[in-house]
């Protein structure tokens, strides 16, 4: 199966043969797939050749590791468009996947300056803080921490956090959303993040930050998010 005369590195001809049979579905989403003494006997090469090629796709979000159980295949990523403002629970819906929340925390606060700036709040108005955990199907995709100006939210609890703000803000506060700013930048997890997206220390997450407007240029939130990047990837459409 393998070219040893080739230049390409085994590890680089076992990581295509691999990737080849879990695109044609022959390991199912979910699936376990040989172990590294099975792979190293099939392919006659070392543990830590398999190890390596294992370690790649695992890295490129194709398997999933658990420990002291195996490697699986990994579902594909969740794939989102760049170009329509949307929310959270409207994303995952859209998927037939379903959202979930948990809310690690919320207070009520005087922002920074830099917050209150972007926010364009005057001397003395409070934001809400905002910290939950999303879930698609019960599987934790991100981590937001949101400002929201208490005076255009000032009913802001709970429930509502349990469910969609955007929802909240166009049928309940009546407020038109319009549009935002967003900047993406990849970094490595912290310690604190990995175990709210249960995953390991050091893995790549995406940190987005939004800024988003109410009709008229009023921006009613500024929101952190950070994304596991093995569950993500982002689409843009872009013409010359
Ligand atoms: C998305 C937005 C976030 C917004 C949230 C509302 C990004 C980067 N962020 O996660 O800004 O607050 O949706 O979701 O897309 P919800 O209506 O489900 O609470």
């Amino acid at each position: 199966m393998l070219d040893k005369q080739s230049p390409v590195p085994m590890y680089v001809q076992i990581e295509e043969h691999l990737k080849l049979r879990i695109l044609q579905d022959e390991f199912s989403i979910g699936a376990a797939i040989p172990s590294e003494r099975e792979l190293s006997e099939m392919f006659s090469v070392s543990r830590m050749t398999v190890r390596q090629s294992i370690t790649n796709l695992v890295n490129d979000g194709l398997l999933y590791r658990e420990k002291g159980r195996g490697t699986f295949v990994a579902p594909p990523k969740v794939e989102q468009p760049l170009s329509g403002l949307t929310s959270f629970t409207e994303d995952m819906l859209a998927r037939g996947m379903t959202p979930s929340n948990t809310l690690v925390s919320f207070e009520k606060m005087m922002p920074e300056l830099g917050i209150a700036q972007k926010l364009q709040l005057d001397e003395g108005d409070e934001v809400f803080l905002v910290k939950r955990i999303r879930y698609a199907d019960d599987k934790p995709m991100a981590i937001e921490k949101t400002y929201l100006p208490v005076k255009l939210v000032p009913k802001m609890d709970k429930d509502v956090l349990d469910g969609s703000l955007y929802s909240f803000i166009e049928k309940d506060r009546q407020m038109t959303i319009s549009h935002a700013l967003q900047r993406m930048e990849a970094a490595l997890v912290k310690k604190e993040d990995a175990d709210f997206l249960q995953i390991d220390v050091p893995s790549a997450i995406l940190i987005i930050e939004r800024i988003s407007y109410l009709t008229n240029d009023i921006p009613f939130e500024i929101v952190r998010s950070t994304y596991r990047a093995d569950r993500y990837q982002f689409l843009s459409e872009i013409r010359r």
